[in-house]
């Protein structure tokens, strides 16, 4: 049995718990206990606040949590990211009022700046040679500079919106985050092998994420040209067709160039075409 914290509610919540879907793992009605079994998989899920899943993993409370990278960073808690999750992506950036004229971080000298995370920011100020104050405040940072509370902020940014909203420019990306695995760091031999059968369940799921299963028929002499269109295919899977000369092609094509690849096949002859969702790749 391993145990996975997840946040209880907010951002990740809702991907946390789908990736487990995905992964064939049903947590039991989740009516937020703060303890869930999943139904065919031996896991049971702690529900926490964001903040809290360092702590509890380093303690081994959990063996493993699901968080933003910028929590475990700025947490610095002792525990191994294991695995780059995909979702939950953003930044922490430095951001300054509008009319303000910003050309380096040297701006920021002398200045205070309101944050949630002042672990990270000092690091960056630091290995900047600047020196700010840091003023430590846990939520609403974006409101700081207009309720003249601080110069400037330092958050988390993903579309921007909230900086313009509030008048702000956003000056310097300083850290990329994205949802991370992380482990406790030292699982027994029967968690690690628990985690490994996760790891590959998960692996399984990102890889067939925007993948999509075609088929088509084409004339068998063009069999060389359509491997040509589709790089990556070492060896598709063609099938004899009763119509003589002809063959049916099956491939896994990436849903960002799928139309891209079936004009090119039409082109060369390609009918019939299909484009079918594709639930797992597994090798
Ligand atoms: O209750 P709990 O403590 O668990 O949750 P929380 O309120 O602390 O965290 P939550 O749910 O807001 O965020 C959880 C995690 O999601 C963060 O630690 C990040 O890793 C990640 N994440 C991804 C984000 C965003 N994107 C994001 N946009 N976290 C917060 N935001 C905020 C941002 O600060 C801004 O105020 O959302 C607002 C909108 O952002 P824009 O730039 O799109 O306008
Ligand atoms: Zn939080």
């Amino acid at each position: 049995m391993i145990r996975i914290a997840i946040q209880a509610k907010g951002r990740l919540n809702e991907e946390s718990v789908a990736l487990l879907a995905e992964a064939g793992i049903r947590i039991e009605d989740s009516k937020r206990k703060l303890l869930a079994l999943a139904a065919d998989f031996p896991l049971e899920v702690l529900y926490l606040r964001d903040d809290d899943i360092p702590q509890a993993v380093a303690m081994g409370v959990a063996d493993l949590g699901i968080v933003g990278l910028n929590e475990v960073e700025e947490k610095g808690e002792a525990v191994d990211v294991v695995h780059r999750l995909g979702f939950g992506k953003c930044r922490l950036s430095l951001a300054v009022p509008k009319a303000e004229n910003y050309d380096s971080p040297a701006w920021f000298d002398g200045k205070r700046v309101a944050t949630s995370y002042p672990k990270i920011l000092r690091a960056f100020f630091e290995k900047s040679g600047i020196r700010a104050e840091i003023h430590e405040i846990a939520g609403s940072v974006e409101i700081a500079p207009s309720v003249g509370m601080a110069d400037g902020i330092f958050d988390i940014v993903s579309s921007g919106g909230t900086l313009v909203t509030n008048g702000l420019k956003e000056v310097e990306k300083v850290f990329f985050s994205e949802a991370v695995l992380v482990a406790n760091r030292a699982l027994s031999e029967e968690k690690r092998q628990i985690l490994s059968q996760l790891l590959f369940r998960f692996e399984a799921v990102e890889r067939s994420r925007g993948m999509k299963y075609m088929l088509m028929n084409l004339p068998q002499d063009k069999v060389a040209e359509a491997v040509e269109i589709l790089p990556g295919m070492k060896s598709p899977t063609v099938l004899p067709l009763a119509q003589e000369g002809w063959c049916s092609v099956h491939v896994v094509v990436n849903e960002r160039d799928l139309w891209n690849k079936i004009e090119q096949l039409k082109a060369i002859g390609a009918e019939d075409i299909l484009v079918l969702a594709l639930e797992k790749m597994i090798w």
